[in-house]
């Protein structure tokens, strides 16, 4: 049975490395379509420091276009079952179908990263359950097709935390282990900047209002090249390959705010950043 409490140390978050085996993920799309540079590029990230690794098929950006759950199996197969025999580290996969899930878990991986928290396929928790997989409920507003038509809300925060404790219960009633159910805000799903970053500024309220690993993805989003317009120079928005500096702020910031799980491309960044961090907490009182 995968526990949370496997992953990560006892002063820092777990670094979960990113592999999208996609064409059109919005950061990577097209890098890892080919099986090999997936399976090297996890292998890559787990030799720097990646705790565990992400495995997606379909990317969730806003207006990506669908996948049947064969084809997405097709794109991660050979990718999960060479990085679970191979990574020496828990593998997940980043999927909303309860088909795809099962697959990968009968391959080797050990966590499912669930964007729709179980909302999109029925079958989704009870799969987990059987397996004794981790499970990752993620909030998002609608779908990928419209999460992004104006979305609102009165309490962001609240209401967040509010979906993920109902989400966590509906786990825990189909059988997933205590241990192996973690929470996820959503960062960028549904939410505009300002909502991204009240939910990051409230993070540690989060934290202690759900009492349960919370997984944070900030990484390369959106909002982090709003923010980073017009700041160093630059009148753009730096596009996605152009965000790890700004996504590190926010791994450091979600570190202290108490989350247990990093979601990041650039695991290298994390790792020493969070080596850091964690040396910093222990250093005794002058
Ligand atoms: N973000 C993305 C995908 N999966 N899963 C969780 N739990 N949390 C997230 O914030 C999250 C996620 C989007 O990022 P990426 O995988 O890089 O892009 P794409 O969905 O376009 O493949």
């Amino acid at each position: 049975m995968f526990s949370w409490s496997e992953v990560g140390g006892a002063l820092r978050p777990a670094v979960m490395g990113v592999v999208n085996v996609t064409p059109d993920s919005f950061s990577d799309g097209g890098r890892f379509l080919d099986p090999d540079a997936a399976v090297a590029h996890g292998l890559e990230l787990v030799a720097v420091g990646a705790d565990l690794l992400d495995i997606g098929g379909e990317s969730t950006r806003p207006g990506a276009t669908p996948v049947d759950a064969a084809a997405e199996w097709r794109r991660i197969e050979p990718v999960i079952t060479r990085l679970a025999a191979e990574a020496g580290v828990p593998v997940g996969v980043d999927t909303t179908k309860a088909v795809v899930a099962e697959r990968a878990l009968r391959a080797g991986a050990r966590i499912v990263n669930d964007v729709s928290a179980g909302r999109f396929d029925p079958e989704m928790l009870r799969v987990v359950a059987a397996y004794g997989a981790g499970y990752v409920a993620m909030h998002m507003r609608g779908d990928p097709r419209t999460m992004q038509d104006d979305p609102r809300y009165d309490d962001v925060v609240g209401e967040v935390g509010d979906f993920l404790v109902e989400r966590a219960e509906a786990a825990l009633a189909a059988g997933i282990g205590d241990g192996a159910i973690a929470l996820d805000p959503g960062i960028g799903f549904g939410k505009t900047t300002t909502h991204n970053l009240t939910l990051l500024a409230h993070l540690d309220r989060l934290v202690g209002r759900v009492q349960r690993p919370v997984v944070i993805g900030t990484s390369r989003k959106r909002f982090i090249g709003r923010v980073l317009a017009g700041v160093g120079g630059e009148h753009d928005e730096p596009p996605a390959e152009r965000r790890d500096d700004g996504t590190l702020a926010t791994t450091v910031w979600a570190a202290q705010c108490g989350v247990r799980v990093v979601r990041v491309h650039d695991v290298l960044g994390a790792v020493r950043a969070l080596a850091l961090l964690e040396v910093l907490a222990t250093v005794e009182a002058a």
